[in-house]
């Protein structure tokens, strides 16, 4: 991450932000928990019934999983949109350039032709052919004000956040509460998985309840605390 910092990247509040993440993994023990695990499967289940999905790219999911995250574009069949939010012309070129140079075809970000309703600054600008016209947004590390208005766009938002109780959790559709690097070729291989079964994606999402589903996480979070204090008694 600092490599890609000097690089221009990811900006130096993108550090902090990992390391805010990092400290959120370490409460759920550095592993995909059962209701992680749960969620990235609905979230692929999502992501293939969507008729134009999108995954939004920042700083930081460029620089921790490109091919990653190209990978499950294609798998699903979604457009990878660069969208930042410490953003400049020069950076925007900068990540798209990257994320091709990793083997992305088509990134969109670069013309930024739709304001998304709700959010006052330049944030709101996105791609009328990515974010825009989505029906389904996948939103690595997103900050809360644009994760609400997505949601309020009428989008369905899955959110990768390791932070179960930001606003971008509470807000998204699906919050999958792990480390993006597990996260991405987790959900991959689920769509893999759920491909030939359209009954088994209806009912992943239709069972799915996303508040539930952050109390898990909480619940597994304290139990994992819990047992951390004993063993070192
Ligand atoms: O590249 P830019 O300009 O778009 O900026 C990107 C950052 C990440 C700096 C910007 O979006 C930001 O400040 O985000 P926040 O508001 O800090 O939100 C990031 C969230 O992602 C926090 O809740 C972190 O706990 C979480 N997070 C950090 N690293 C990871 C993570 N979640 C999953 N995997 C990670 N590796």
């Amino acid at each position: 991450m600092s490599e890609m910092m000097r690089q221009g990247i990811v900006v130096p509040t993108g550090l902090i932000a990992h390391g805010r993440g990092e400290a959120f993994d370490y409460l759920l023990g550095e592993i995909t928990l059962p209701p992680a695990e749960l969620a990235e499967r609905v979230a692929a289940a999502m992501l293939m019934e969507a008729q134009r999905p999108v995954i939004t790219v920042n700083g930081n999911a460029a620089a921790l999983a490109p091919k990653e995250l190209i990978e499950l574009s294609k798998v699903i069949n979604a457009r990878l949109e660069v969208n930042l939010f410490h953003r400049s012309v020069e950076r925007i070129e900068l990540v798209c350039a990257y994320l091709e140079s990793q083997g992305a075809k088509e990134v969109l970000g670069r013309i930024q032709d739709f304001t998304l309703p709700g959010i006052a600054s330049d944030r709101a600008l996105c791609s009328s052919e990515g974010i825009g016209m989505a029906d389904v947004v996948l939103i690595p590390l997103e900050d809360g004000d644009r994760a609400e208005a997505l949601v309020k766009a009428g989008k369905k938002v899955i959110a990768i956040d390791l932070n179960p109780v930001s606003r971008t959790s509470m807000a998204a559709d699906v919050s999958i509460v792990d480390e993006l690097t597990r996260a991405i070729p987790n959900i991959t291989a689920h769509a893999g998985g759920l491909a030939e079964d359209g009954q088994r994606r209806s009912d992943l999402m239709s069972g799915f309840n996303n508040r539930r589903n952050l109390g898990h996480v909480l619940r597994d979070i304290s139990d994992h605390l819990k047992f951390e204090m004993s063993s070192k008694a």
